[in-house]
């Protein structure tokens, strides 16, 4: 075949080095820029065969999102705008790490297996963010496409978020948006102008919002919007990667893990922040109080934000609808409590990694899934969008339930089903927040976070520790989980997990307690328990205190 002599010649312009392992991770590839070009020729030409055998658009996105500037990678996305199934990881994988020679061989497994008819013909869609090696690695990945016959549309500087969309408006023929970022910008922004007609008379101040945009891909997209959003939202942009380094002290990775204001940012007491990563997939909101404190809204307080909106709004139109929300094991138990025994929903706790938490979101009518990292978005069946937007078009209902249909319409339209997307869901909080006429510190205080402790536990092998239980209780190594249970027992509205990372060489230790004393006491007892029975190397943890 034609196409096959030509990926022989073209790979050798894209060697892998001679022995370098790498896995298709939780979210992709990622790792040092420098080892990454053959890589992303190898996602071209995966990309290609996996749009020839589902016979739609595939995405690939240059990204190492909240990863440093030196770092990169590559995120594939499937026809729906959802990320590449997993029974195809396994391909990647093989790709990646098969050596030159074997090159060939391994692709042409792959179209055997797949039984892939190589004769139809295939449209990539690719997007990269702003870091310095992004250019050329996603030159690499166009180069991939084009070997195998494959055709794309180089989107050029996106948001991870809005490849995802393109994908999907160009998988249902424009009929979940038109695939350009004008089609993104006005539809969310129309959605947001329609949200916020019902918002109470709002000052300057409550209309004001800044935003942290990790010095990346975001900061120049949310500017793009800004021109659409007329005086709806005034929005001032900090971090916009005009001096700072991409991720460095700032983005919301950086706020989140580390409980603290971004670098770069001007606030007074009461001001309402959000933080982008560096692709801008998540959020997470902030501010600081009169005594200067530090108070952190995450995806759990934005997912409850979310489906307490959605759940007032289907009572007032009337529906019948199952919303559930879905969570990780990182979730605040106070938010899991909240949301069960206050707001009587469904919860729902997955494993890490948004996919995950996708598929089980579209298990319901609505599913609003979030991880505490502020990754999440909302999906509506179906059945559900075709019951909201039946009722909006109802003449003979009353008042309350037509503006309930219409919020509920336009929510729909504001929210990017694909995958959790920064702008779309700064969109819906702050329109939400509008509607409700709410301060920030209003929304805060709908529960209180329990006190956690995050830590990394470095040993020679993190694959001896096996999970169960949406990673809640690890099943090997022997007598772990038993020296975390009787840890936990010590402490008040205590919780302890353990879970290898899926993105770093380190075991990840999570705990809670009614202080941040004990969660910290419990954190570092349970990292040693890791340390003791799964293969510690290094120095022992220390106590945080
Ligand atoms: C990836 C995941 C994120 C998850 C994180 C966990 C996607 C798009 N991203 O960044 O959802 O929270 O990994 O990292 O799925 P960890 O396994 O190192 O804790
Ligand atoms: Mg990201």
């Amino acid at each position: 075949m034609a196409h096959f002599k030509e990926v022989t010649q073209q790979s050798g312009l894209h060697p892998k080095p001679a022995g370098l392992v790498l896995q298709y991770g939780t979210a992709g590839f990622r790792t040092n820029a420098n080892q990454l070009d053959h890589i992303m020729f190898r996602m071209g030409l995966l990309a290609t065969l996996r749009s020839k055998k589902t016979k739609a658009t595939i995405g690939v996105m240059v990204t190492a999102s909240h990863n440093p500037e030196e770092d990169n990678g590559v995120k594939l996305i499937d026809p729906m705008g959802e990320m590449l199934t997993s029974s195809w990881e396994g391909y990647g994988t093989q790709l990646a790490n098969t050596e030159q020679e074997e090159l060939l061989t391994t692709l042409k497994d792959i179209v055997e297996k797949e039984a892939i008819d190589m004769s139809h013909e295939a449209n990539v869609f690719v997007g990269k963010d702003t870091r310095s090696s992004s250019a050329s690695l996603s030159q690499a990945v166009l180069d991939g496409i084009k070997a195998l016959g494959g055709h794309s549309k180089d989107y050029g500087l996106v948001t991870t978020p809005q490849l995802h969309y393109m994908v999907c408006c160009q998988n249902t023929q424009g009929k979940y948006g038109e695939a350009t970022l004008e089609g993104y910008y006005s539809k969310l922004s129309q959605a947001f102008s329609q949200l916020a007609k019902n918002a109470s008379n709002r000052t300057d101040d409550q209309k004001h919002l800044r935003v942290d945009g990790a010095n990346g891909i975001g900061a120049i997209k949310v500017r793009e919007l800004e021109s659409h959003l007329k005086k709806d939202l005034q929005l001032s942009i900090f971090n916009d990667g005009s001096r700072g380094k991409l991720n460095h002290q700032c983005g919301a990775d950086f706020v989140k893990v580390q409980q603290k204001l971004p670098i770069g940012i001007k606030i007074n007491p009461g001001d309402r922040c959000c933080s982008f990563d560096g692709d801008a997939d998540r959020i997470v909101y902030y501010y600081t109080d009169s005594k200067g404190h530090f108070h952190l809204l995450d995806g759990d307080k934005i997912a409850t934000l979310i489906s307490s909106f959605l759940k007032e709004l289907l009572n007032e139109a009337g529906l019948d609808l199952k919303i559930a929300v879905v969570q990780t094991a990182y979730a605040n138990g106070s938010s899991t409590y909240y949301l069960e025994n206050t707001m009587k929903v469904i919860v729902r706790c997955t494993k890490t990694g948004v996919k995950h938490l996708h598929h089980a979101a579209q298990e319901f009518d609505i599913g609003v899934y979030f991880e505490a990292n502020g990754h999440g978005t909302v999906l509506f069946s179906r059945g559900a969008e075709g019951k909201i937007q039946q009722l909006a078009a109802d003449t003979n209902i009353n008042d309350e339930r037509k503006k309930a249909a219409f919020l509920l319409q336009n929510t729909i339209n504001i929210i990017n089903q694909t995958v959790g997307d920064a702008i779309s869901d700064m969109l819906l909080i702050e329109a939400i927040l509008a509607i409700k006429g709410m301060t920030v510190q209003q929304w805060d205080t709908i529960y209180s976070d329990l006190p956690n402790r995050q830590l990394k536990v470095k040993v020679s092998d993190r694959r001896v520790i096996e999970t169960t239980d949406a990673e809640r209780r690890a099943v090997t190594p022997a007598g772990l989980q038993d020296a975390i249970d009787d840890l936990v027992k010590k402490y008040k509205q205590a919780r302890s997990f353990v879970r290898p990372s899926g993105t770093e060489d380190v075991v990840r230790v999570y705990a809670e307690a009614d202080t941040q004393e004990n969660a910290d006491a419990l954190a570092h007892e349970v990292s040693l328990a890791v340390y003791g029975l799964a293969g510690g190397v290094g120095d022992e943890p220390k106590p945080l205190h």
